[in-house]
Order: C-alpha cells, then sequence, then structure tokens
C-alpha cells in the first residue's frame, strides 16, 4: 500500500547492514590483531581499521537503522507520510549517505585515524569532520520528517492521545536532535576550523565535554529503538497487551529528561571539572537507570500476564509459556536477558570510586559490547527479521526463523566469551584502544594475553554470526516467498492515559532546566580557567 514509506524505510535498512558487514570485518580483523596472532598487510594500521569498526557500527549501523525503524513505526502506527515527509525523509538519507561516504572514504585512506569518538587532540582530515556533519544535519531532516507527521496527527485528533509507537519514536528523535547539537557545536566551531588551518590550536577539554553532552544520549538513543520493540511490539507477538502506556510513556519521558546532563560520568578521571558538577552529573545519572527498572517490571509483568493466561501455573510456569521457538520474540529477548549484566556494569562504571579502576581499561569495551552489540543489536536483528519482509512484500519463513535463533544463540556464545574476558581482562587493567603488545613482557600484561586469546574466539564466533544475519537478511529482503509480513503493534489503551504525559511545554521546560543547571557552570569555568589550548597530533 505505503510504497513510498516503504522504500524510505528499506533505503535505510540497507545502508545499516551493509555497514555491518563492513565494519563486523573490521572487527574480526582487530580481535585478531589484538591477540598478536595476525599482523595487518599493506602498512594498514590496528588504529584504523579499530576506526572502521567503531564508526561503522557505533555511528552508522545505529543511526540508519534506527531512523529507518522509527520512520516505519510512525507510519505503522500514524498513517502514511504527507508528500512534505517523504521528501524530508529523503533529503536526509541522502545528506547522511553523502556524509557517510566521506567520512569512511577518509578513515580507508587513512587519514582520519581518530577512534570513533574523535576526541581532539587528535586530528583527522577535515573531510571526516565535514563528512560527520552531512550525517548530523541529514538526520535533521529525517527527523523534521517525522515531526511533521506527528503534528500532522495531533492536528487531525485534537485532543486525543498519540499512538503508542508514535509517541515513542517522536521522543526518541528529540532526544537525538538536542543531543546533536553538542557534537555540531565541536565540529563546526573547533574541529572544523581547527583542522582546515583556520585556528592554530583546539580546547580539548570543551571539545570532550561537547561530545560527551551528546555521546551518553546517544547510548539512549540507541536503547529506545530496543526499547519501543520491547514495549509495543513483542507484546503483541506474544499475544498480549502493553502493561501500561501511562508507564511506557513516562518511561520514555524520564530518558528525555536524564539522559543528556549526564556526560560527566565519561569524565570523572579528567582534570578541569570541579568534583561537585561530576557528584551532580553521577546522582543524575543514577537516576535514568530507574526507567530502565521500571521497563524490566513492566516486560516482567506482560509475560507473566501472558502467561498465566495461557493456564500456566505455579511461580515460574508463565515462562515455559512463552513463544520460544518465534524468532521475532527469542532474539530481542535474548537481548533483553543480556541487559541485566550489561547495566550492572553501567551501574558500576557509574559510581565515581569504581570508575577509577574501570576507566579506559578494555572493561569497558566489554561493557559496551553487552549493551549496544547484544541487547540493542540482537533487538534491532530481531525487529529486521519481520520489518524487512514486511517492507518488500515477503514473508519470514520457517527455515529462516530457525537460522534467526541459531544466529541469536552463536552471538550470543561469541559475545558471551569475548565480552566476559574483556570484562575480566579490564579488571587487571588491560587498557583500551591498544594494539598489541607485551609492554617489555611485564609480568602484568603477560596475564593479559591469555584473555586476548578468548577475545579472539569469541569474535571470531561473532564474525559467523554476522555472515548467518547478513545471509537472512539478504534472503528475507530479495528470496523470501511473496507475501504478507505483519509488523505487530500491541494494544495499549492509550484513552486513560494522562493528557499531561504529552504536554510538551512541562517536559522540554524541565529538560532545559536540567541541562542549565548541569552544565552552564561547568563551561563557564572552562572558559574562564581555559589551559593553553593544544596544537594536536596524527596518527597519520
Ligand atoms: Fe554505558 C560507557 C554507564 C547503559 C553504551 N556505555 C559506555 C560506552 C558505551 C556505552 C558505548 O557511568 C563507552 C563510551 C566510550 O567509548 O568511551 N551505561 C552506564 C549506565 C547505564 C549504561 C549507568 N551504556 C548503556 C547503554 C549503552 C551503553 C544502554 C548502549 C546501548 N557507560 C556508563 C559509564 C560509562 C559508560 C559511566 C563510562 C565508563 C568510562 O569510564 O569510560 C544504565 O543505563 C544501565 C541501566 C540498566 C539496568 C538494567 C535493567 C534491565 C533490563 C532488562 C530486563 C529484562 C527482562 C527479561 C525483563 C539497570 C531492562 C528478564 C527475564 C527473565 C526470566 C530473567
Amino acid at each position: 500500500s505505503d510504497t513510498r514509506g516503504r522504500s524510505l524505510s528499506l533505503a535505510h535498512l540497507y545502508v545499516a547492514y551493509s555497514a555491518l558487514a563492513l565494519g563486523g570485518l573490521a572487527g574480526l580483523l582487530q580481535v585478531l590483531v589484538r591477540s598478536g596472532g595476525l599482523t595487518l598487510p599493506a602498512g594498514i594500521d590496528y588504529y584504523q581499521i579499530l576506526t572502521v569498526h567503531g564508526v561503522l557500527l557505533g555511528l552508522i549501523l545505529t543511526t540508519f537503522f534506527i531512523i529507518g525503524f522509527l520512520h516505519a513505526s510512525i507510519i505503522r502506527t500514524s498513517g502514511p507520510y504527507s508528500n512534505r515527509s517523504i521528501v524530508l525523509g529523503w533529503l536526509g538519507f541522502w545528506i547522511m549517505l553523502i556524509g557517510t561516504i566521506m567520512s569512511a572514504s577518509m578513515i580507508l585512506l587513512n587519514e582520519a585515524t581518530v577512534l570513533y569518538t574523535f576526541y581532539a587532540p587528535l586530528m583527522a582530515h577535515w573531510l571526516f569532520y565535514l563528512g560527520l556533519t552531512f550525517v548530523v544535519v541529514g538526520s535533521w531532516f529525517s527527523g523534521a520528517a517525522m515531526i511533521s507527521a506527528y503534528r500532522h496527527w495531533r492536528k487531525e485528533h485534537p485532543g486525543q492521545t498519540s499512538p503508542l509507537l508514535t509517541f515513542m519514536a517522536i521522543i526518541t528523535i528529540v532526544l537525538w536532535i538536542i543531543a546533536t547539537l553538542g557534537v555540531a557545536g565541536t565540529v563546526l566551531f573547533q574541529l572544523l576550523p581547527w583542522s582546515l588551518g583556520i585556528v592554530e590550536r583546539v580546547d580539548v577539554l570543551t571539545s570532550r565535554t561537547l561530545f560527551w553532552y551528546f555521546g551518553h544520549p546517544l547510548v539512549y538513543f540507541w536503547l529506545l529503538p530496543a526499547y519501543m520493540a520491547w514495549y509495543a511490539i513483542i507484546p503483541k507477538v506474544i499475544g498480549g497487551r502493553v502493561f501500561s502506556d501511562s508507564l511506557a510513556r513516562l518511561s520514555f519521558l524520564l530518558f528525555l529528561l536524564f539522559s543528556i546532563p549526564v556526560g560527566f560520568h565519561h569524565q570523572l578521571v579528567e582534570p578541569g571539572i570541579d568534583a561537585f558538577w561530576k557528584y551532580l552529573q553521577v546522582v543524575l545519572t543514577f537516576m535514568v537507570v530507574i526507567p530502565s527498572l521500571m521497563t524490566a517490571f513492566s516486560l516482567f509483568a506482560t509475560f507473566e500476564i501472558r502467561g498465566r493466561e495461557l493456564g500456566a501455573k505455579g511461580l515460574f510456569g508463565w515462562l515455559r509459556k512463552l513463544p520460544w521457538k518465534d524468532a521475532r520474540f527469542t532474539v530481542p529477548f535474548i537481548g533483553m536477558l543480556a541487559f541485566i549484566p550489561a547495566g550492572a556494569g553501567g551501574l558500576i562504571n557509574a559510581s565515581n570510586q569504581m570508575n577509577q579502576v574501570v576507566h579506559n581499561t578494555i572493561w569497558v569495551t566489554g561493557h559496551f559490547h553487552l549493551t549496544l552489540a547484544t541487547t540493542v543489536v540482537l533487538t534491532f536483528f530481531g525487529i529486521s527479521y519481520w520489518l524487512i519482509p514486511h517492507l518488500t512484500g515477503r514473508v519470514l519463513t520457517k527455515e529462516m526463523n530457525r537460522l534467526a535463533i541459531i544466529q541469536a544463540i552463536v552471538w550470543t556464545v561469541g559475545m558471551g566469551i569475548m565480552s566476559l574476558s574483556m570484562h575480566a581482562a579490564g579488571l587487571l587493567g588491560a587498557p583500551r584502544r591498544s594494539a598489541f603488545s607485551t609492554y617489555g613482557d611485564a609480568p602484568q600484561a603477560l596475564a593479559w594475553i591469555p584473555y586476548q586469546a578468548a577475545q579472539a574466539i569469541g569474535g571470531t564466533i561473532l564474525f559467523i554470526g554476522i555472515i548467518l544475519v547478513l545471509y537472512i537478511v539478504v534472503s528475507l529482503a530479495f528470496f523470501s516467498p511473496k507475501g504478507t509480513e505483519t509488523f505487530p503493534v500491541a494494544d495499549s489503551g492509550s484513552a486513560k492515559t494522562p493528557k499531561a504525559l504529552e504536554d510538551w511545554r512541562i517536559w522540554l521546560t524541565i529538560l532545559t532546566a536540567l541541562i542549565l543547571i548541569a552544565y552552564s557552570v561547568p563551561f563557564i569555568d572552562m572558559i574562564q580557567q581555559a589551559p593553553p589550548a593544544s596544537k594536536g597530533y596524527r596518527l597519520w
């Protein structure tokens, strides 16, 4: 029916999975190099492939997948896009794609080996920063397409509560737009002029602070689409309903409020930021844990209620009633389970004293391979298994469903081995972002080697997982039998939801106040007490 909307979403998903193919290959190479088992040919540098891996998987796969999924969710629940939204959506897609090609080319030419956080004073070619600017600006066009569709719906349905999935998609994109103001600030006013030679030096602390103003909400921009599926789609897959429409909306609003003013928990060991402001942002970080706990509660409730409806008895009998053979449920469910240890690791990171132990160790890499690369990514795979055939007019066959569950098991085994050994080696002091070295055969460094070998084994199993998921995705996109695959949306009974939950004036005012409280004084301090700015370095 809505062919234009379908093509728009699909185009984003195709770019996302292409990024997975290239970024995954870089991941395999880098675990092998790090374990000491491989030397890269033709002068290719370890940090170059690490940058390819981080940028393609952390920034490109996620942004394209999420925007494609958000478009599809809004169209599914609020109706086909107007011409205006379609044009804005395609403009966004092309600007982002051109930006991606610019930045990726510079990385492949080894002129932007600055890792995915592109911290100053490491300097990249100016085209890399310009490419990133295009990606961000393009995503704003996509956001404008979504907001325009949402406003249109509200105009057509005065006084009604918007569909839950649309509301969640709008929170996610508003979070992204407000967060990207920080990264746009550092790229446009600091990194671009500096890499072009217009200014000679860069203020590193301000740049990193602007980056983390963006970088932390970025991780919730990754998480919220997974939560959309958990709250509003999975209940339908298991034949149930959303536990509470109001609770789901409140949890998304809490993410909007608390995920931005917390960037300092990535900068706890950095000088130049007063301890009081770090403390305040750590308190706010613990506030952002609350909506995740609400999510866990509400998911358990949905699962249990459904299981009991199906006649389950005893304390845990409902677990047996869940549709374990359905990849649309099982694959994201594994992601949910992974979030229990992953979230616990996050709480450790956020605790100031424990952060001193784990910061800049490979523990942190283990943390985000559980959060992003397991919880979020497995949910994205689970979504793709019905979304891609839904968009291409095909069906998820029994064989592909079975393969999808096998894929998730392979992924879990590979990631389990890799991430556990990353956490363990991190506690033994192994640094993150470092190529293979025995540090002059120092005993401490020699103790890390078995864990690095385990990482290589886990990483190789994961690569098999990547081949499997790509095989499934290509089959679903081009070869599965023609048919109709539904986009499942659970009933949430939004009629009783308090109207205040959709009163943007309230929430955006609180958000602005929180951001100003958390960041104003530290920024003034940075400007007034700025240490000498750095001239910068190049790794290339
Ligand atoms: Fe994090 C570093 C703190 C969540 C990603 N994080 C990172 C980096 C990334 C990342 C990429 O405070 C590295 C950045 C870099 O390159 O330097 N993180 C947290 C905290 C949370 C958290 C407090 N992180 C995430 C998520 C990510 C992500 C989500 C991506 C998607 N993280 C940090 C800190 C650092 C950090 C510090 C900096 C470290 C440093 O020093 O550099 C929290 O949001 C976590 C809350 C979650 C929970 C779990 C709730 C459980 C649920 C599962 C329900 C399951 C069910 C099924 C119902 C408390 C919702 C169960 C059924 C059964 C039957 C059992």
